[in-house]
């Protein structure tokens, strides 16, 4: 093996000897993460490998193309690191094709309608008041703007997925295509429901996973890869992986969602990137990644009811996945006025819209939580009944006279359970 140092991994010192501002921006964010509760849905920890894959020389290689099949010179190393990642990602999902590429969830999305849409086409997908994503057809996005975007939404009584909803706009609407998932929806998709609609309408079916393919890697909820033409996510979420998006779809569209990706949609791929996701795929198959994907289930169950005992109303009831939606209206408290209050306190959480939400998305009646990050961490059921009534006091705490006292306990908690424990 040649020496590897300097010139492969993060090498903090050299970055803060050349660059102290900026080593004090990393140092400042490594602070930040290890002194609160992370409770952002879509948020982890990645480890260590992943992160050194991050910071090594990958990062300078131009590989557009595909390994075997690039547009430069050099590229043989790097295509070992870019067909690992397919390879292991066909075996970990059981998937026909992969393309690690995309450069965020965003992306593998645009590739996904390029691959299978034109301009004007029409597309169904969840509103995203109801628990979608900006990518699936909102006004503001490209996906509102070229194409016909028609929405469904969740049933009144349940708040689950109106499936009855999704048939009947399909048969009106004649999709070129469905496309289920989203950013804030605890329950499980029905996929076999999705695919038997897709089929009556003649649509392809795009299953936007990017929350809760972490959960399928580690075979603790159904997968949809057998369901769905494609399936788009970002590899940092419960899946721990570097920042960055990934598409798994059958063979029969592997070429299609190819030159979507490249050269449809992006230029060279971010190697550095497609290596550190090959190594998150590594790290899935692990019987640990497995006990983990179970235990973010378990803590997101578990604080879900402990907000409920806090006065909270949890949209749906509960939750089958990494994530809850809590209804504040009940404790007369706003999204945003939780959301600062708990960060005041040191529990970074989100406001979010609740289905049929009487208040603007700027403010919102409703938070989300999630539990990728603390469950990382090593916490378990018991801390999660802790950090439920710590928020609970801390959405209540108007004035903040509990903010010291939450704040001692969140300390208390990552003191306890350390992201990335120091050396
Ligand atoms: N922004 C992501 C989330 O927080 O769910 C979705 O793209």
């Amino acid at each position: 093996m040649p020496d590897a140092t300097p010139f492969w991994g993060p090498d903090f010192d050299a970055l803060a000897a050349e660059d102290p501002e900026i080593a004090e921006v990393i140092l400042g964010e490594l602070e930040r993460l290890r002194s609160g509760l992370q409770l952002i849905a879509s948020e982890n920890f990645t480890s260590p490998a992943v992160l050194a894959a991050l910071g090594s020389t990958l990062s300078n290689k131009y590989a557009e193309g595909y390994p075997g099949r690039r547009y430069y010179g050099g590229c043989a190393v790097v295509d070992d690191a870019e067909q690992i990642g397919i390879e292991r990602a066909k075996a970990l999902f059981g998937a026909d094709h992969a393309n690690l590429q995309p450069h965020s969830g965003a992306s593998a999305n645009i590739a996904a309608y390029g691959a299978f849409m034109k301009p004007g086409e029409t597309v169904l997908a969840m509103s995203l008041p109801h628990g979608g994503h900006l990518t699936h057809g909102t006004k503001v996005s490209f996906s509102g703007k070229w194409f016909n975007a028609v929405h469904y939404g969740v049933d009144a009584r349940t708040e689950d997925i109106d499936y009855d909803q999704v048939r009947d706009l399909a048969r009106e609407h004649r999709p070129r295509m469905i496309i289920c998932g989203g950013s804030a929806i605890p329950r499980l998709i029905d996929f076999t429901a999705f695919r038997a609609i897709a089929d009556e309408v003649g649509a392809i079916l795009m299953v936007d996973a990017a929350h809760f393919i972490g959960l399928v890697a580690g075979g603790a909820i159904p997968s949809p890869v057998p369901h769905a033409d494609v399936v788009t996510f970002t590899t940092h979420k419960v899946l721990r992986g570097p920042r960055g998006g990934m598409i798994l779809c059958k063979g029969e569209h592997a070429a299609a969602i190819d030159k979507a990706v490249f050269p449809m949609m992006q230029g060279g791929p971010l190697m550095h990137a497609v290596a550190a996701k090959a190594v998150a795929l590594r790290e899935c198959a692990s019987p640990e990644y497995q006990q983990y994907a179970r235990e973010v289930i378990a803590n997101a169950r578990a604080l879900t009811q402990g907000l409920i005992d806090q006065g909270m109303r949890a949209v749906t009831g509960g939750t089958d996945t990494h994530l809850a939606l809590l209804d504040l209206q009940g404790l007369g408290v706003t999204g945003t006025d939780a959301e600062a209050r708990c960060d005041a306190a040191g529990i970074v959480l989100n406001k979010n819209a609740i289905p049929n939400d009487p208040r603007p998305a700027s403010v919102a009646s409703g938070i989300r939580v999630g539990t990728p990050a603390v469950t990382t961490q090593g916490m378990g059921i018991a801390q999660m009944a802790t950090i439920a009534e710590l928020i609970g006091t801390a959405v209540r705490d108007e004035d903040g006279t509990a903010g010291p006292e939450v704040r001692a306990a969140v300390t208390a908690l990552v003191t306890e359970f350390p992201a990335y424990p120091r050396g």
